[in-house]
Formats: C-alpha cells, structure tokens, sequence
C-alpha cells in the first residue's frame, strides 16, 4: 500500500509540475513517446490499425498506449507493495526505477531541453519521501498514537498501526491520483486546444478572415451518395482521421510560430504567421490518404484546405541545382521528404495549409501550419505542426519512416471502398443498395465496376466529379436473391489504369487490391 501510494504521489507530482513549469513534459507522456519512438514497425503498424467506434481513426492507438502505460505502472506498484512486505527496500526500488525511466524518456526525447527534466525529478523526490514517510508511520508507536494507543497497549498496537497505515496511505493515493488528473488536464491537451484556437489571437484573426465573406468552394450537389451509405463529401473535422507519431499534440501558439525555407538554396526565408498569412490563400478540398490504409480501410478523408501556394514560395528561395529533395520537420523533430520535383509541377497545388474546412487547423491536424500535396501519402508530404523546411537531396537526408522500411516516393495507387453493405450484413432479398468511395489523386476517377458474387463486371454510377485531388462517390443496386453473396469492386483512373487485382500490403508504398465484401440476402 505504502509503495502504491509513493508511485501515485510520484505520478501526481510529475504531471503537475509538468504543467505548471514545463507545458508538454508530462513524465507519463515522455514515456509513452519513448515506446513510440522504441517501439519495433510491426508494433507501430498494428497501434494503427486498431479502431474503436465513435473515435476518428487513428485515435485508438494513443488511448491503447496510454492505458497500456498505466496497466504496467499499476502492476509495477503493486509487485513493489508486495515485495515491500518482505523487504521494505523492494518497495523504495521500485519508485527509483520507475522516476529514473522518467528522466531517461525526457533525457532521449528529440525535442528535449533540461527544463522537462524537472517534472520526472520532482516525481522521483516526491515517490521517495513520501514511500519513506509511509514507512516511518508504519514501524514508528507514535504513528498510531492518536488514533488508539491509549486504549490498546502492547499487543493490539500493531493492528492499529496497520490500520491507520492503510487510512493514511489511502488518503495519499486518492489526493495525488487526484492531483494527476488535474495535472494532466490542465498541461494535456486541455491547453493544447485553447492555446490552439481560442486563446491565440493570430488564429482569432485567422478565423474572422475564413468566416467573412468569400467565395465558397463549389462542392456540387451530388458529389456523395450518403444516403446510399458512402461518407459525407467532406468529413467534418471531429471526424477526420488522424495519424502521428505525437503521442501527445504539440501545443504550438501561431503567434510565436516562424518557418525557416533553408538549405540548397539562393537566399533563405523566414516567415511568422502574420508573413504567411499576407500572402494570397486559396480554399482547395483536397481527400488525404494514410499509407498504411488497409484495403478497405478507413485511413482517408477530405476538406478543404486554406493555405498558402507552396511552389511560389520555393520558387523565392530558389533551389540549387542538385536539390531534389524537400525535407519537413514538424515542432517535435518528425521528418517527411517529398520529391522536389513533384512539388514544382505545375497544377500539383501543395499548400502550406492553415485551415481546414473553415476553421483554424485543429490542434490534432497539425496547428498552427501543416503541408499538404495532393496525390502524394501523408507520410511523404503531410507534415503537421511544420516548422522547417529543407531543400536537400534524397542522398543526403532521410526521412523518419524511410529508415522504418516504407518507400522513398510514393504516389498514391488508384484505389477503391465499399462502404454499403457491411461485411456480413443481412440484408433483405431484392434490391440491394451498394455504395463506396473511389481516389486517385491527383488524376481522379474515370469510372467504377462493381461485381455480385462471379457475375459480370457492371459500371457503377459516379458521384458529380469536384475534381483529381478528391476521392469520388459510387453506388450499384443491384439485384439479389436469398443466401450468401460477395460483392466487389474496382475503379479505373482518368490515366485509363485500373486498380490492380492482386493483393499487396500497405507497406512499403500502399495497400492494393480489390475490396471484397460477404453479405446475406433474406
Ligand atoms: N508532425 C507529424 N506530421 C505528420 C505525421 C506525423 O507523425 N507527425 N504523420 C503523417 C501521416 S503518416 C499522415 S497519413 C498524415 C495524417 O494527417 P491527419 O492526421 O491530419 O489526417 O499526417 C502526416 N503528418
Ligand atoms: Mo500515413
């Protein structure tokens, strides 16, 4: 009881110096980034592919992780308790191991600077005084003095000692338990998002600019068939779906944010937001797509992006010959590399993007300024929370998930998603209602097939095309009698290449093949 109190006041004390000296150094968050950054590929790829209903995609994993965290902190102080009981120094052990893994997950971090090693140093202090505390009032007589030891001498004292023990350990774990969650709150994410959008006036700004009157994008009627079951055309933000290595989402203010253009280039550029946003923004829905989306995964959505045009502003910094490479860092020293070459296109419309279907980028996406360039995966082009940009040379530099086995360029594979019927839905006999989504950026869909069990090939009807940087709706309906049946589909791009049948893993340049979906008609 003494050693799980200790590792609750430990953990209290951490999250809450964390958030009151050092925003962002929580010790239990520097440990779970740790296990990302430690963690084998196949760990991280199977973290991605968990889904739980009513969370955006995405998500699942971090709330694993940290539960997962938690489970083990847990069991660490109950096999110290235990241990405790024979030898008092398993317990006093225990707190030490756990305060310095703490310090060396701070220690280690990418990001790190010595003001975030004070929270897991208060924490280990603190775990120790207190497991030291503890055991005094448990072998001190005067520890149960108020509570009984004028009525129960000698013998009944012990019992006494035990109990009051107990009271006071319990005491100090529900307070610091409590004490962690405030803590947490308060230097988590809360602030994170109030920093994000509301507190931050660049972005208050930001946001009166995106709600006067502009031209709307021009989303036609009858780009989804969502009553047919296919995703609204443009996913709402709550909705959209997220992947990161940031176990914890930076919490970067605009007004401070500045962007160095550097390296193999004539002159170098420095821009703060307010230099950013003096340059002409443009609304472009753009559907972005995850490399590790599964065939039928839910690893894709779409908005509209405001931003700035990346293209002319590298054009300003003028990149040298040789360069071939730009290179991306975000606040918390990921990196992406995305082929120069495909960034000066013309027509390709990469953006520096601000907002996101009319809002200030959400903290999760990437807030204040993220990359966006349609047809290339995220992991390649995607960067949130970007505040570096480098040309450079694919030789020369690596980017973070290259040296994890994923491609050096990946465009993204004409693909496509059932979405109506669910796998092993029932469904009734008669007509049947498909539908699903189609992408190919940044060409766009040309047509859908859809087959019904080993029956012919039959064109599916598209959605109204808004462009080759979106995905596309399709729906069938066709017809089916009592019993069991697949269905599956393929979509052809406006090149005339039509996705492949055979299967291919998402690693290491995308997920391939046709979705295939069972069903029974009564
Ligand atoms: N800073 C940072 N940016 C990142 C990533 C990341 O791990 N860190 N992941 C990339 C990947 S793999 C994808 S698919 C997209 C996802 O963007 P979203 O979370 O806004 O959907 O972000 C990209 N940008
Ligand atoms: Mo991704």
């Amino acid at each position: 009881m003494a050693t799980a109190s200790a590792v609750a006041a430990a953990v209290g004390t951490g999250e809450l110096v964390a958030a009151v000296v050092a925003p962002g150094s929580s010790p239990f968050g520097a440990v779970g980034d740790a296990v990302v950054r430690l963690a084998p590929p196949w760990a991280v790829e199977f973290g991605k592919s968990l889904t739980l209903p009513g969370l955006a995609a995405g998500v699942a994993d971090k709330l694993a992780l940290q539960l997962g965290i938690a489970g083990l902190l847990l069991a660490a102080a109950v096999i110290g308790g235990l241990g405790a009981r024979r030898r008092p120094v398993i317990g006093a052990v225990v707190v030490g191991l756990l305060g310095v893994l703490g310090l060396a997950a701070a220690a280690t971090s990418p990001v790190f600077r010595p003001t975030q090693l004070l929270a897991p140093a208060a924490a280990l202090g603190v775990g120790l005084a207190t497991l030291g505390w503890l055991n005094r009032l448990g072998r001190s007589p005067a520890g149960g003095a108020k509570s009984g030891s004028a009525k129960s001498g000698g013998a009944g004292s012990g019992g006494v000692r035990r109990r009051t023990l107990l009271r006071w350990s319990a005491g100090v774990g529900l307070a610091t338990a409590g004490t962690a969650l405030a803590g947490a709150a308060v230097g988590g994410d809360v602030v994170g998002r109030l920093l994000g959008s509301r507190a931050d006036p660049a972005a208050r700004a930001l946001a009166a600019r995106l709600g006067a009157a502009r031209p709307a994008t021009p989303i036609p009627p009858g780009a989804d068939f969502a009553a047919a079951g296919t995703p609204p055309f443009l996913t709402p933000n709550p909705d959209f779906y997220r992947i990161d290595t940031a176990l914890r989402v930076p919490a970067l203010s605009a007004t401070d944010w500045s962007l160095r253009v550097h390296g193999m280039v004539e002159r170098e550029l420095r821009l703060d937001y307010r230099q950013l946003l003096a340059r002409p923004l443009v609304d472009r829905p753009i559907t972005l797509t995850c490399v590790s989306n599964e065939v039928n995964g839910p690893l894709i959505s779409t908005a509209v992006f405001t931003g700035v045009e990346l293209a002319p502003l590298l054009r300003e910094a003028g990149p040298l010959r040789g360069a071939d490479q730009l290179l991306s860092t975000s606040v918390d020293g990921w990196t992406a590399g995305t082929p120069l070459d495909v960034l000066l296109e013309p027509g390709r419309g990469a953006l520096l993007a601000v907002a996101m279907n009319g809002e200030p980028l959400p903290a999760e996406h990437g807030y204040p300024v993220r990359m966006v360039v349609p047809g290339l995966y995220g992991f390649v082009s995607a960067t949130k929370w970007l505040t570096d940009l480098e040309l450079t040379t694919f030789a020369d530099r690596r980017a973070y998930w290259l040296d994890r086995g994923w491609a050096r360029t990946a465009p993204i594979k004409t693909q496509s998603r059932i979405d109506r019927p669910r796998g092993f839905q029932v469904v009734p006999a008669g007509s049947l209602t498909a539908a699903g989504i189609a992408w190919a950026q940044p060409h766009g869909i040309a047509g859908v097939e859809v087959r019904l069990d080993d029956g012919p090939w039959q064109p599916a009807t598209l959605s109204a095309e808004v462009g080759g940087h979106t995905w596309r709706m399709w729906r069938a309906d066709p017809r089916v009698a009592p019993g069991s049946h697949f269905i599956s589909c393929r979509a052809t791009d406006r090149r005339g290449r039509r996705q492949p049948a055979e299967p291919a893993p998402p690693i290491p340049d995308g997920a391939q093949g046709w979705p295939v979906i069972n069903f029974t008609a009564r």
